[in-house]
């Protein structure tokens, strides 16, 4: 399991005013930038520091930290071993919205459990909210739908002593990792699912690149289950995009809509994603921006990683969120990602970068000063929109 820090889960980001503000977790590069002329690195033109936002809260593997659609300061943390957890922000204190366990087995291991919690987008009127999860015996991928008559406060049974539940999907696992599992409505109001190629080591079933499979996809649901209309040829419909590895976690950017993922890779590179429909991201032909050693007999077209780092920076990429926020100018539209290895926190930017070396680009984005470490990075939340200092 994960282990869980309340600090990898409360990356607050705040600037900081005047030269005051390095505080004991802090690192500051922004005004740093590595040796090259052709390359630049994020240029920030401020401090930047990580708060704890419920400094006596602790969590066990917490996985996801998502506000409650209405409420200001009322978040949902969820950890892997199967509990939701409703917080209150503006008094350091929680309720549990939920222990799965009490009503399912889950399945019990590293990257089992629950993984993934969305609110239906008509939340307010009704009550609709989504988990993922792997279930066992065995282990089976599972989104379902539950139902809060409370506001977000329980979730409704089912008279029987069980959950009011449906399933949206399910999707039994050949091995126990890569399991994806993060869920998100896009801005198109549908239901978004990311499924990892079904695991082991380098795709042995060639599943990322196989269209009759789920595995190694991102997914396209309409919120009642049905499959929207993704149009991926020859596919079974709930595709949206492959090639995937483990997009663990995803976001859309709030200004412009572009879903933006973090595919964790084998043994080489970690790759930062820009999906679109009917993409095929080219694993497990390509691992960031290198052709692997696994056979490969898909012609592509391949779509390339917008950046991709090595194993000097880290292990596992965790994906972020694009800033669109207003108190940290400088970070404006950066893609802000961190890597569970790592732990390290970098803004990416395309555009101050310009490629007119042979050495491509993203070799020395990679060594671009980070904005700030911690000792483990399980996810990066976005707080409500206007949320002041959000990461957002
Ligand atoms: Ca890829």
């Amino acid at each position: 399991m994960r282990p869980g820090l309340l600090l990898l889960l409360c990356l607050l980001l705040t600037a900081c005013g005047g030269s005051g503000g390095n505080s004991d977790n802090t690192v500051v590069g922004l005004l740093e930038r590595p040796s090259n002329s052709t390359c630049l690195a994020f240029e920030g033109s401020g401090e930047v520091q990580l708060t704890a936002v419920a400094p006596s809260l602790t969590f066990t593997a917490p996985l996801l930290m998502l506000p409650h659609p209405d409420l200001a300061g009322i978040f949902y943390v969820v950890e892997q071993g199967g509990t939701v957890f409703r917080v209150n922000l503006a008094n350091d204190t929680r309720t549990e919205l939920v222990d799965l366990t009490d009503f399912y087995p889950l399945s019990d291991c590293p990257e089992c459990g629950l993984l993934g919690m969305a609110f239906d987008p008509a939340f307010a009127t009704n009550g609709y909210l989504y988990l993922s999860f792997t279930q066992g015996p065995g282990v089976t991928s599972y989104v379902a739908r539950f139902e809060s008559t409370d506001n977000g406060l329980s979730l409704r049974g089912d008279g029987a002593g069980g959950l009011d539940r449906t399933n949206v999907m399910e999707q039994s696992q050949p091995f126990s990792n890569h399991n994806g599992g993060h869920i998100a409505f896009g801005p198109d109001g549908l239901l978004y699912v990311g499924l990892g190629d079904g695991g082991s080591g380098n795709d042995p079933g060639n599943r990322a690149q196989d269209l009759s499979t789920r595995l190694g996809k991102m997914l396209r649901y309409n919120a009642d289950g049905s499959p929207a209309s993704n149009g991926v040829s020859g596919s079974v419909p709930e595709i949206y995009a492959y090639g995937l590895r483990n997009p663990w976690r995803w976001s859309f950017d709030r200004s412009t809509g572009a879903l933006w993922a973090g595919d964790v890779g084998q043994s080489a590179f970690e790759e930062i994603d820009l999906i679109t429909q009917g993409g095929n991201y080219g694993w497990r032909c390509y691992e960031g921006f290198e052709r692997t050693s696994n056979s490969c007999s898909a012609s592509g077209p391949f779509i390339d990683p917008v950046h991709a780092y090595g194993r000097s920076d880290g292990i596992s990429v965790t994906g972020g969120f694009v800033y669109r926020g207003s108190n940290i100018p400088a970070l404006q539209g950066a893609y802000l990602f961190s890597d569970y290895g790592s732990g390290t926190l970098w803004p990416w930017s395309a555009s101050p970068m310009t490629v007119t070396s042979a050495e491509p680009c993203w070799r020395r984005a990679a060594m671009s000063p980070p904005l700030a470490r911690t000792t483990r990075a399980n996810c990066i939340w976005s707080p409500q929109p206007g949320c002041s200092g959000s990461i957002r």
